[in-house]
């Protein structure tokens, strides 16, 4: 039987773009991930290419390594992980919210240092993505710190789903980040702090974006990506596996901004 919050964060999804999840994981299994988390951010787990700077060129980074530390698939890095309640309990969200033909599509990390002080810049996931005949699609936002909107909690722009992909473009510095034109003064622009173990689901043509990180410590996310198994078989097909292979990049509205 489907609960009355099931229903009020599929209505929210659907209606919002966005939704709280509520919490995930409880406060041991938030330690247990932050401590593989803090095994990657420090290279004991080594993620060669699939490590990156989301930020790169944009702006010094104060004692951070890298501006926003970016980590594809640290599932298919570190299989331990597939295995913890994380990916169980988030796949049951993304199907509760966009249907039981969700599968995982790509997990992906993305830490915040101390003081890095780089935005995410704003964007729609789908401004990366090929195009497909089902846009459905579900990316579930995991905090693993206390996000607060100086350390960089995600913004949503309410309702922007119902709205044409915007033309994107590379982010400054070719760090592999797009962006396009959007800003904390859009209408229904919200912040949306969550507390450890705590989610928020997004779909693929949300608008979103997370301010830098001024404080003392990190903002460690886990973000995992559903969408239909069909629809990954067509990306697949196209080459398009989110960095599993390291072969593509794909910015899809790039061209329409010249
Ligand atoms: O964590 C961030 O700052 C950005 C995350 C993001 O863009 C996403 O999950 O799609």
């Amino acid at each position: 039987m489907t609960s009355q919050p099931q229903l009020s964060r599929r209505l929210a999804f659907d209606t919002d773009g966005y939704t709280l999840t509520g919490p995930l994981l409880s406060p041991e299994e938030v330690e247990a991930y932050r401590a593989i988390y803090d095994r990657f951010l420090s290279g004991e787990i080594d993620a060669g290419d699939k490590r990156s700077d989301l930020g790169a060129g944009a702006g010094a980074p104060g004692t951070a390594t890298e501006n926003i530390t970016q980590i594809m698939w640290p599932s298919a890095l570190h299989p331990e992980l597939g295995d913890m309640p994380l990916h169980r309990r988030a796949l049951k969200v993304a199907r509760q919210l966009a249907g039981d033909d969700m599968v995982l599509d790509f997990d992906m990390l993305i830490d915040k240092a101390p003081h890095s002080d780089t935005p995410t810049p704003w964007h729609q996931d789908a401004g990366y993505w090929v195009d497909l005949p089902d846009t459905r699609a579900v990316s579930i936002w995991v905090a693993l710190d206390l996000s607060t909107v100086d350390n960089g909690c995600m913004w949503y722009v309410q309702g922007s789903h119902r709205t044409p992909i915007r033309p994107h473009r590379p982010a400054d510095g070719g760090g592999g980040a797009i962006e396009c034109d959007c800003s904390e003064d859009e209408p229904g622009a919200t912040p949306v702090p969550l507390n450890p173990g705590e989610a928020a689901a997004h779909g693929g043509a949300t608008l979103h974006y997370s301010r830098g990180n001024t404080t003392d410590s990190h903002r460690r996310a886990y973000i995992l990506n559903y969408r239909s198994a069909a629809m990954i078989r067509i990306e697949r097909d196209q080459g398009m596996d989110h960095g599993l292979s390291n072969n593509e990049r794909t910015v899809r509205n790039t061209a329409a901004t010249g």
